[in-house]
């Protein structure tokens, strides 16, 4: 919490905690400041006061007898219908399903990108890639039905590309592949009994812009059943593709050690921050890092120092233990540290703003995707043809903006917090086999089952500086830490997590915490030979969200109960994007409790909140509730568990 002095630190910035975290994004934002005269919060406070109408989901532009908006949701009074007669509900429940829309199209096209490379490389027409995990490629096939025997790797590669590219557009009216192959198997009973399994995902994504356009569904249980539906396009066509295509490429995450905080951007190093999501990029500028090392050194310099933001940070983080530099919002506070010297970015949650901040210093802010230019930035445009060419020119780019750093201008944290992550699915089940051999899955159930393990959350999503000021997100992981809840993050929330200790094992006595949950994370952490695991476990990037999917299938198919009926709860504090937005009606279509914080755009609509707070527990089990207050939400989430604990007869 905070402390008196550090309240006081700059009023205009608002209040900021005394969390290792902050602290150095507290200079930082005083001199990007000063530097450029534009921070996250300071443009912030130029939208005060924030529009209510979007805010409950009340206004509707999508056609020009608009913008309506419907005053007498708040005040009954005023407009109580747009000029064409659509009610408060059905604009709220349109915007919801356009915004899942918005999501789930970024993660399919990040998972049809990887699927196309799949393809050349399975094909021989690329040379930059490989199939690097044999035992990934082969569990993939068997999860999507594809026979292996008698084929090569590459026939088999090639065969789940082809499957996967054929979830997009096929017109069979069949389930999709990968829906069938990963769902777990009572969602995917409740989805047939609302005949919501999506056959393809493209035409769904038309449908459902189509269907939100002026003058069609009016109804709001209707829209809703879509937007259910998108949700489980994002998970099947978006989130676990893109993962599971990735491990096969790239590797699966094994348990990894490495550092966060701004601090991981060193003085003596040329600076190269990876920025974005899409692995393809981001691999290929490792490996040229690498390669190009010694030529750091010919400049003066000790090597090339490659960071991570964002989920692209993510994802080398937890397969080359790559230092976690910045989440989204403090992307823009790398650069102004004036050490970066270049930030390479493909797609999603690339500010506009860098380019413009990147100006403001030597950095070099490289764009790489046709379609995610930004004013201010080089463009070296990527394909997976060009891969090497490009990483190697991203690299040079950096080396040659480091001799033109001015150390005047730099501003280094010493601080660096040491993290562990990697855990996937496959990490963390090589780890319970070490308990138990026969039955992995074991050791971590019955501690659920004891009770020693209260339940679980997964902590996923953004830094939203609506709520950033107030440390949010640390103070809800603190919360459950007290209630013996085990803790699972992805996302920026992994690096707000990592920043502020949760991913140290050193410190986990540092932390208020349940007795149950602090001895089984020594315990399972002695047993990999560390002094403990981290008190909250990292995952991966936003699309990773599909290996918590995974376990919780595996687990509920296991014990054959009811994803719904499981004491696991999903969480999004700090939602910005239309991307979080669909992984949480995904949760909700596997039958997940959701909280978020802000309130998704419904409160508007009375019964849009009706039916995804109450009559949902009836359709999945999942509900949505909105808690702007980090104790009570973490205690909200408890209550649940507790009942799901009841019902399962396990002790409260
Ligand atoms: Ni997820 Fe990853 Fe971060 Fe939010 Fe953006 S980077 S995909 S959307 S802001 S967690
Ligand atoms: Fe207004 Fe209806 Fe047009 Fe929306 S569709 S802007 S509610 S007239």
């Amino acid at each position: 919490m905070q402390k008196e002095s550090e309240q006081k630190i700059d009023l205009k910035l608002g209040k900021f905690g005394s969390s290792m975290a902050t602290k150095p994004s507290i200079d930082l934002i005083h001199k990007i400041m000063d530097d450029t005269g534009t921070s996250s919060f300071e443009r912030l406070s130029k939208q005060d006061p924030s529009c209510w109408f979007g805010e409950w989901g009340v206004c509707c532009r999508i056609c020009y007898m608009g913008p309506c908006r419907i005053t007498s949701a708040r005040f009954n009074r005023g407009a109580s219908r747009g000029v064409c007669g659509a009610t408060a509900d059905t604009i709220v429940a349109r915007n919801l399903l356009r915004e899942t829309v918005g999501g789930t199209a970024s993660h399919a096209e990040h998972a049809f990108e990887i699927a196309e490379t799949l393809k050349l490389v399975a094909t021989d027409k690329i040379k930059g890639y490989e199939i690097k995990d044999k035992t990934k490629l082969l569990s993939v096939a068997t999860n999507l039905g594809i026979e292996v025997e008698g084929k090569t790797d590459k026939q088999i590669a090639n065969e789940i590309a082809d499957v996967t590219i054929a979830d997009f557009s096929k017109a069979d009216h069949e389930p999709m592949v990968w829906v069938k192959g990963y769902a777990p198997s009572s969602s995917y009973l409740h989805w047939k009994n609302l005949n919501i399994i999506p056959s393809n995902s493209w035409s769904f994504i038309m449908n459902a812009l189509h269907r939100t356009s002026m003058g069609n569904d009016a109804e709001v249980s209707n829209i809703l059943l879509a937007d259910l539906r998108m949700g489980i396009l994002d998970g099947y066509s978006g989130l676990t593709p893109s993962t599971e295509l990735s491990d096969i490429l790239f590797g699966t995450p094994e348990v990894v050690n490495s550092t966060a905080n701004i601090g991981v951007l060193k003085e003596d190093y040329v600076n190269l921050a990876i920025h974005g999501h899409n692995p393809l990029v981001a691999e290929k500028v490792v490996e040229w890092a690498e390669r190009l090392d010694d030529e750091a050194k010919k400049l003066g310099a000790k090597g090339i120092n490659l960071v991570g933001v964002c989920c692209s940070g993510n994802e080398v983080l937890m397969r080359h233990g790559v230092p976690m530099a910045a989440n989204e919002m403090q992307a823009e506070l790398a650069i102004a540290t004036g050490a970066l010297d270049a930030m390479v970015v493909d797609f999603q949650c690339i500010w506009p703003v860098l380019g413009e901040v990147a100006s403001c210093y030597h950095t070099k802010l490289i764009t790489t995707i046709p379609y995610v230019k930004i004013p201010g930035a080089l463009h070296i445009e990527y394909s997976p043809e060009r891969a090497d060419e490009v990483a190697e020119q991203i690299v040079r780019e950096a080396l040659k903006a480091y001799v033109k750093r001015d150390p005047s201008r730099v501003l280094l944290s010493k601080q660096v917090e040491p993290v562990v992550g990697g855990f996937s699915v496959e990490a963390i089940t090589k780890l319970l086999a070490k308990v138990n051999s026969e039955d992995p899955l074991k050791p971590l159930i019955d501690k659920i089952v004891k009770g020693d393990i209260y339940g679980v959350v997964g902590i996923v999503g953004c830094p939203n500086p609506k709520l950033r000021r107030e440390l949010y997100t640390e103070r809800l992981i603190r919360e459950l830490f007290k209630n013996n809840i085990l803790v699972l993050v992805t996302g920026c929330i992994a690096h707000i997590s990592a920043q502020e200790g949760f991913m140290n094992p050193a410190r986990i006595d540092e932390f208020e915490m349940g007795d149950g949950l602090r001895e089984t994370l020594k315990e399972l952490g002695g047993v990999a030979g560390m002094s403990s695991l981290p008190p909250t476990l990292h995952m991966g990037s936003c699309v990773d969200n599909s290996r918590i999917g995974v376990l919780v299938k595996n687990i509920s198919e296991k014990l054959n109960v009811d994803v719904s009926a499981l004491p696991v709860v999903a969480s999004a504090p700090e939602l910005i994007a239309e991307k979080a937005v669909a992984i949480g009606t995904w949760a909700l279509s596997l039958g997940l409790p959701l909280h978020t914080a802000p309130e998704l755009h419904i409160e508007g609509g009375k019964q849009v909140k009706e039916i995804l707070s109450e009559s949902l527990k009836g359709l999945t089990g999942a509900e949505t509730f909105s808690e702007m207050d980090p104790e009570k939400a973490a205690k909200e989430m408890v209550e649940i568990i507790k009942e799901k604990r009841k019902a399962l007869g396990l002790p409260i």
